[in-house]
């Protein structure tokens, strides 16, 4: 099998979590990284075994070897650099969000589209095995209607108000945070089990801390607790820390979302519950292995990730035997296995198994919606042809 040479603009938190999860895959060689200089791209290449290093990422676009371009960089930078690598002829592997704006990602779709590459988004939450047994459950009836969804995405990461981030300024993150950052996984996780799309959206949003203390030098997604205080200073926050998002889906199911990144305890953890007219399902990402079922005429049950307990579809997700925890990192493995699979057999294909651009732009058209529902106190309508071109 010839290999398949990757290349990771991005060392930060989320990019050596591809590598990882690259190299956890037969066929593929992480071959280069960009950083945001040379020496750092260097420092970080060596750390993790990563041959070449490039300190602008022109330079790996440059690179005929590199295939496929894994856009890990802080959101800002995801629009300029996934066009320009479509437009070097590469494969994509885009971090969420796509873009800044909708606008840019319906771009970045027709780009995409029209360069019969694979591109992909990373909404790896979808790669939970279970998620494909709930997902199965759903499709074949077994939970019958579908009356509600409910749930939430809470982190603790930016806590204090000497926690700081990227995320924490507009022009980097966007002009949502807590919604676009973690609810964005939610609502594309919840559209994606229930096969319902979100058609209008009430949202408020709070930000907890008005003032953060900005440390005087730049710090990693997770890596702000190293720092002492005394390296700070004040700035004013304008994007939201909480934010409470009622929903109607189409066919007249309900749901409501909760996201906080100031929840002391939540390290990061997704929950729903979905509501059927026969059963219930209850699942959260901090224990990724189990599956809670209820029913109303018999006892509940807490189902374990086994292959032989699962349907085909989640089985296919499974790389270790029951009892054998799976968690993050192999969320992104069996993404990328998707992907790569597509791109062996030459990129875009009709039926894509793995979360493409439009599922990008889907999230950036409802976090717009869910930004406008809190600046108006309104209900507003997610567009009608969400995600489309
Ligand atoms: C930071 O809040 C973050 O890294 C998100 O950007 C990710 O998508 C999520 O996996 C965990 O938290």
């Amino acid at each position: 099998m010839k290999s398949i040479k990757a290349g990771i603009v991005g060392a930060g938190f989320i990019g050596p979590a591809h590598a990882e999860a690259l190299r956890r895959l037969p066929g593929i060689e992480v071959a280069a990284l960009a950083g945001s200089s040379d020496q750092q791209a260097a420092a970080k290449a060596e750390a993790l075994g990563i041959p070449k290093a490039y300190g602008d990422y022109r330079r790996l676009l440059a690179d005929r070897e590199i295939e496929v371009v894994h856009v890990c960089t802080p959101n800002h930078l995801h629009y300029p650099q996934t066009k320009d690598a479509l437009a070097a002829g590469k494969h994509v592997v885009c971090e969420k969000p796509l873009a800044m704006t909708a606008g840019e990602a319906r771009e970045l779709v027709e780009l995409g589209e029209a360069s019969g590459k694979a591109c992909a988004v990373h909404f790896n939450i979808r790669y939970y095995p279970l998620m494909a047994h709930v997902r199965a459950m759903i499709r074949e009836g077994e939970l019958g209607r579908i009356y509600s969804v409910r749930g939430t995405y809470l982190q603790d990461w930016l806590f204090y108000d000497t926690d700081y981030n990227w995320r924490l300024e507009p022009q980097f993150s966007g002009e949502s945070r807590a919604v676009a950052d973690v609810g964005s996984h939610w609502m594309d996780l919840i559209e994606y089990l229930t096969g319902l799309r979100i058609g209008e959206v009430n949202a408020d949003f709070m930000i907890c801390h008005r003032e953060r203390k900005k440390p005087l030098k730049p710090v990693e997604t997770y890596a702000g607790k190293l720092l002492a205080p005394e390296d700070y200073a004040s700035v004013p926050i304008h994007t939201e820390d909480y934010a409470t998002v009622m929903l109607r889906f189409g066919g007249g199911a309900r749901g409501v979302l909760t996201v906080s990144q100031v929840t002391a305890g939540r390290k990061n953890r997704l929950y729903f519950e979905i509501d059927g007219s026969k059963k219930s399902v209850a699942w959260e990402s901090e224990l990724p292995n189990q599956l809670w079922v209820g029913r109303r005429d018999a006892a509940n049950e807490l189902l374990l990730r086994d292959p032989s307990l699962v349907h085909a579809d989640s089985r296919q997700l499974i790389s270790f035997p029951g009892g054998h925890n799976e968690g993050f990192p192999d969320t992104s493995k069996q993404l990328f296995k998707q992907v790569y699979a597509a791109v062996r057999a030459g990129g875009r294909d009709s039926d894509p198994k793995y979360p493409t651009f439009r599922d990008g732009l889907r999230e950036l058209e409802l976090c717009e919606a869910i930004v406008q529902s809190n600046k108006k106190s309104a209900w507003i309508q997610v567009p009608e042809q969400g995600g489309r071109v």
